[in-house]
C-alpha cells in the first residue's frame, strides 16, 4: 500500500473508516480488509468498536507492525487525566500495546488546549502511541495546537470530498507538513457519485465513479482517504485505485464541485469552521 510521509510518521493514504461498525460485521471487514491488502484502520474511543478492531487485526493474522492503527479520544475526555485515561483504554480494548497514531477527536473550548495537548505528548512519550494529531481542528486552533506541542502534530482527520472544499485546513496541514486525513471521502454516496464530473472520468478510465472520487483525494499531496463500507465487495472496490491517474483537467472539474459547500458532520459541539 502506498504511503505518504507526514511529520516522520508513514501513513498509508488509504485507509479503512470504521465509524459505525459495529459487532461481528466489523470485526470481519477489519480482517477481510486487511487480508486483501489493506494497511491502515481508523478507529475511535467514540466509535464503541475498538475491541472488535482489535479482533479483526488478530484475526487477519498480519503482524502488529504491518498495520497503522489510529484511535481518538472523545472530546469530552479532554482534561489531561481523563485523556491519558482514555488512552490506556483504548488500548485495552484493541488489545495492543501502542497505537501509531492518537488524535484529539473534536476541540473542547472548556478545557485549556495547552493542558490537552501536553497530556497528548506524556502519552507519547510513554509509547502509548507513536504519534499525535488531531482531527476537525479549524485553522485557528490548528496554529495553536502545533505551537503547543513538542512532538510533531502528523495530521488533522477532517471530513473532505468534493463537495467540501476545505482549501484553508488543506493549505494549513501543508504549510505544517501535516497529513490530512479525510473521512467521509465519498460524501456518503448518493448525488456526488452522479455528477458529471465524476461519471465521465469513471467512463474514461473503465473504473467506478467512487473509485474516481478516492483516487482524486490521494492525488493530492498530503491527502490520505478512510473511505467506511460495510459491504464486503466495496473494499476490493475502494481499494483498487493504484493503477489510473486523472488528468490535471479532470481534478479540475471534480474540485470545482466545492462550491456546493455541503458538510455531513456537523454537531452542536462542532467548533466554528473555517
Ligand atoms: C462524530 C464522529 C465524526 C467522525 O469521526
Amino acid at each position: 500500500m502506498k504511503t505518504l510521509n507526514a511529520n516522520g510518521a508513514d501513513i498509508p493514504v488509504l485507509g479503512l473508516g470504521t465509524w459505525t461498525l459495529r459487532g461481528g460485521a466489523c470485526v470481519d471487514l477489519v480482517a477481510h480488509a486487511l487480508e486483501i491488502g489493506y494497511r491502515h484502520i481508523d478507529t475511535a474511543a467514540a466509535y464503541e468498536n475498538e475491541s472488535e478492531v482489535g479482533e479483526g487485526m488478530r484475526r487477519s493474522g498480519l503482524p502488529r507492525e504491518e498495520v497503522f492503527l489510529t484511535t481518538k479520544v472523545w472530546w469530552t475526555d479532554l482534561a489531561p487525566a481523563d485523556l491519558e485515561r482514555s488512552a490506556a483504554r483504548s488500548l485495552e480494548k484493541l488489545g495492543v500495546d501502542h497505537v501509531d497514531l492518537l488524535l484529539i477527536h473534536w476541540p473542547n473550548p472548556e478545557i485549556p488546549l495547552g493542558e490537552t495537548i501536553a497530556a497528548l505528548n506524556r502519552v507519547r512519550e510513554r509509547g502509548l502511541t507513536r504519534h499525535v494529531g488531531v482531527s476537525n481542528f479549524p485553522t485557528g486552533l490548528l496554529a495553536e495546537a502545533v505551537e503547543l506541542s513538542e512532538a510533531p502534530l502528523v495530521a488533522n482527520e477532517v471530513e473532505y470530498h468534493p463537495y467540501l472544499g476545505q482549501e484553508k485546513v488543506y493549505a494549513a496541514c501543508r504549510a505544517n507538513g501535516m497529513a490530512m486525513i479525510a473521512y467521509c471521502p465519498l460524501y456518503r454516496g448518493g448525488a456526488l457519485l452522479a455528477e458529471p464530473a465524476v461519471t465521465a472520468a469513471a467512463e474514461r478510465h473503465g473504473k467506478t465513479p467512487g473509485q474516481v472520487v478516492l483516487r482524486w483525494h490521494i492525488q493530492q499531496e498530503g491527502v490520505v482517504a478512510i473511505p467506511r463500507t460495510s459491504r464486503r465487495e466495496r473494499l476490493a472496490e475502494n481499494a483498487d485505485i493504484f493503477d489510473f491517474e486523472l488528468g490535471a483537467d479532470e481534478m479540475a472539474a471534480i474540485g470545482s464541485l466545492r462550491e456546493a459547500g455541503r458538510r455531513l458532520c456537523d454537531f452542536g459541539f462542532s467548533p466554528r469552521w473555517d
